[in-house]
């Protein structure tokens, strides 16, 4: 795609150079409403690595979407905590960075921990976007005030639980709903969320729970009109799902197997895939999310933001890129208040009637961390300046 067809802003080059004094990696500390569970397990509490860097008195935030264990990706707490401390962030203080690809290119030569380099890039773009009293979603070229939204369902004890859920989340406006499915929690699961929600957009994600021998049970699923079946073979597989994609009507979606905009591309040309999702965590951060995008675009197939059960910071990220064209389908950016009871922003995200929320318009992610609050459940800090 030539990149004339791309904002000027896109690039966010500072005035000046920044050179970043000081940056801080805070571990929060947040129980869910309600747990939380897929394929691979299930989750009640986070522990959430936070990032906050400091240039010219400008603050910026990050969020890492690492979890305890390296069940949806490789990376854990530890392993981002190690790759932050002991490479990545010796690599960036005081070194003069002109823009979120300079954060992007000078990490570029450290193989993998994806999730930990995307933290380092959204607190630098909040950074960069703020220095310049822009938005993110202006600085990147975001076309829309408002973004659809969907909301992801867990695994629940029984499916009367579960389409209790879809139908309380119906009400609230949430234009589509993804369940999610996994062996013995699937075709009748489904089957009954249709009856109680015939006409609206409804997904499932296996989260890599199913195999090619499933081929004949998955394509029961094309009878229910879903709007996609997401990652429903290994993380690491193209070739199988592009079987697998021949088989079915229902699109594909990946998200564990996508993890740079040569994949996507790779992804779209196999035909592994008809769809793709964009978790910022998941490619390493804004230039990559931006680049499957923009991939994306050019091969015409539409994407939508994922999400990892983030605290607001993370979820204001996820919202200012949502705001770019490409994004035309509902994405996993629910309301605050569907993951926690106190947001760690001091306006939390809310579900319009309509299934919308709204693209916040104020400098870098446009939204204010609760000090308070953010003090409070702190349960870990490691602060380090530029030489
Ligand atoms: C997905 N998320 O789309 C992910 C997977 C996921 C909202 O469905 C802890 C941290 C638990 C991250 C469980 C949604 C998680 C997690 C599931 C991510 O596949
Ligand atoms: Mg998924």
């Amino acid at each position: 795609m030539s990149s004339a067809a791309l904002p000027l802003t896109r690039t966010l080059t500072a005035a000046a150079p920044v050179r970043l004094s000081s940056i801080e990696v805070r571990l929060v500390s947040l129980t869910l409403v309600r747990p939380f569970e897929t394929s691979f397990g299930r989750t009640d509490t986070r522990t959430v690595p936070l990032v906050r860097m400091v240039a010219d008195g400008v603050e910026g935030w990050g969020e890492i979407v690492a979890d305890q264990e390296p069940l949806y990706s490789e990376e854990t707490l530890g392993t981002a905590q190690h790759v932050l401390a002991d490479c990545f962030i010796p690599a960036l203080l005081g070194r003069p960075l002109s823009s979120v690809e300079d954060v992007a290119a000078t990490l570029r030569r450290f193989k993998g921990h994806r999730m930990a380099k995307a933290g380092l890039e959204l607190a630098f773009m909040d950074l960069a976007a703020r220095s310049r009293g822009l938005s993110i979603s202006q600085a990147i070229g975001g076309t829309r005030d408002r973004v659809p939204v969907g909301v992801s369902l867990g695994i629940e004890k029984t499916i009367d639980a579960l389409v209790e859920q879809v139908l309380a989340h119906v009400a609230q406006g949430y234009q589509r709903i993804k369940l999610k499915i996994k062996p013995g929690w699937d075709l009748e699961v489904v089957r009954a969320v249709r009856e109680a929600y015939p006409q609206g957009l409804l997904s499932v994600d296996a989260n890599t729970a199913y195999t090619l021998a499933h081929t004949e049970h998955l394509r029961q699923l094309d009878a229910f009109d879903l709007l996609m079946i997401e990652q429903p073979l290994a993380h690491d597989d193209m070739v199988d799902h592009a079987a697998l994609q021949r088989a079915l009507r229902t699109d594909i979606c990946l998200d564990e197997s996508i993890l740079h905009a040569r994949g996507a591309a790779h992804a779209l040309a196999l035909g592994s895939c008809r769809l793709i999702n964009i978790k910022i965590g998941r490619v390493g951060g804004y230039t990559e999310a931006l680049g499957v995008h923009d991939v994306c675009q050019t091969h015409g197939a539409p994407v939508w933001c994922g999400g990892m059960l983030e605290c607001g910071i993370g979820r204001a990220h996820n919202v200012a890129l949502a705001s770019l064209p490409n994004f035309s389908l509902p994405g996993d950016i629910s309301a605050s208040k569907r993951y926690w009871a106190r947001d760690v922003i001091t306006t939390p995200f809310e579900v319009a009637p309509d299934g919308t929320v709204a693209v916040p318009t104020g400098p870098g992610t446009g939204v204010e961390i609760d000090h308070a609050f953010l003090d409070e459940i702190t349960v870990g800090r490691r602060a380090f300046t530029a030489p």
